[in-house]
């Protein structure tokens, strides 16, 4: 029998690591598409400043009275961390200001808020990512996807933020963990900043960024596990046998970080549907899609089991989906032993 090293060296990150010293904002002129109008450059400029002023935040949350519960409940059930509140206030101020977005879809609100006089997109926002984590200092996440609207006459309709990720024009997270990464692609690759706090600077530190081959981690809460599909518990079985991908089981509770690692590093993030959650816990149109859609950016997948989660068009903007995220190879062969059932 093999010996599994319970805490392989993790491999090198598959992306072009930067040789010079690039801002966000350079790296997002000089990639601007020749018919572009800088609307999509400069509202991704908004949320690369969002990012950076929650991070100021995060990083001095526990001297500030902003950790801890905000006493209200938002319309997924859950008690709002004023973490989260804060955020949202954030994100919103600035696209609102920005004047790009015409619409905004914040997890933190239970109805779409429409910008007047905005611009031509619709943004779709986590603004953190992974709220249990924020008191006990662990890794957390703004996730945003952007829709380029589509209605033509009057305010933005239904129409323009019940779309399928497959409309993603560009999506992205901000991760506030060891450092604060932005990592984004608007259908180029993707491409990782990290935040220079000493001089408010997004520096580029991988551009195309790709899955590795190898699958090093896969990242599922297990607890839950007996209530899952009986595809999904014969893929982790698959998965933890000796004579399949020598992975390590990594679960930090946040969507954002798992996903991150696993990008870095090679592997899979799934939070599959239960029995009592069919649907599962993540939502669609601010976590799953631009998760999904950045997996695929980095020749990467993303399914809910049953399919790419690229193609749901979602009924109702909170809507829930099983997700399963990360290298190709591993999101397919989840498929395959959900479809033998
Ligand atoms: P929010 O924190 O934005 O509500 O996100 C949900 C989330 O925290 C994900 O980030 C994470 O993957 C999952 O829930 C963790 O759920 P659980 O505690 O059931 O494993």
């Amino acid at each position: 029998m093999t010996s599994v090293d319970p805490d392989p060296p993790a491999p090198p990150v598959t992306g072009r690591a930067s040789e010079r010293l690039v801002t966000i904002e350079r790296f997002l002129a000089e990639r601007q598409p020749e018919h572009a109008t800088g609307d999509l450059t400069a509202l991704l400029y908004d949320l690369a400043l969002a990012g950076k002023l929650i991070a100021s935040k995060t990083r001095r949350a526990g001297l500030t009275d902003l950790l801890g519960r905000s006493g209200v409940t938002n319309v997924q059930g859950e008690e709002q961390q004023n973490l989260d509140l804060y955020a949202d206030e954030v994100i919103a101020g600035l696209l609102t200001r920005g004047g790009r977005a015409c619409a905004l879809v914040s997890e933190e609100r239970a109805e779409v808020r429409v910008v007047d006089g905005g611009g031509p997109y619709v943004v779709a926002y986590d603004p953190l990512d992974g709220s249990s984590n924020i008191d006990a200092n662990v890794s957390i996440g703004t996730i945003f996807g952007v829709f380029r609207r589509v209605s033509t006459e009057g305010g933005p309709t239904p129409q323009d933020w019940l779309r399928p990720g497959r409309d993603l024009v560009a999506a992205g997270y901000v991760l506030y963990g060891t450092s604060t990464m932005l990592v984004y692609s608007a259908g180029d690759g993707v491409h990782a900043f990290t935040l220079d706090p000493e001089v408010g600077e997004f520096l580029l530190t991988w551009s195309d960024l790709t899955f590795a081959e190898d699958p090093s981690y896969y990242s599922f809460n297990l607890a839950t596990s007996s209530q899952w599909d009986r595809g999904v518990r014969r893929f982790i079985e698959w998965i933890e046998r000796d004579d399949t991908p020598t992975a390590s089981q990594r679960y930090i509770g946040s969507a954002v970080a798992d996903f991150h690692r696993n990008l870095l590093h090679g592997g899979i993030f799934g939070y599959p549907g239960t029995v009592e959650q069919p649907a599962g816990k993540l939502r669609l149109l601010y976590e799953a899609a631009p998760l999904a859609y950045l997996a695929e950016q980095a020749g990467g997948a993303g399914s809910d089991g049953r399919g790419s989660l690229l193609d749901v068009v979602p009924d109702d903007i909170h809507q829930r989906t099983p997700v399963f995220v990360g290298a190709e190879a591993l999101v397919r062969r989840i498929e395959e032993f959900v479809a033998d059932g």
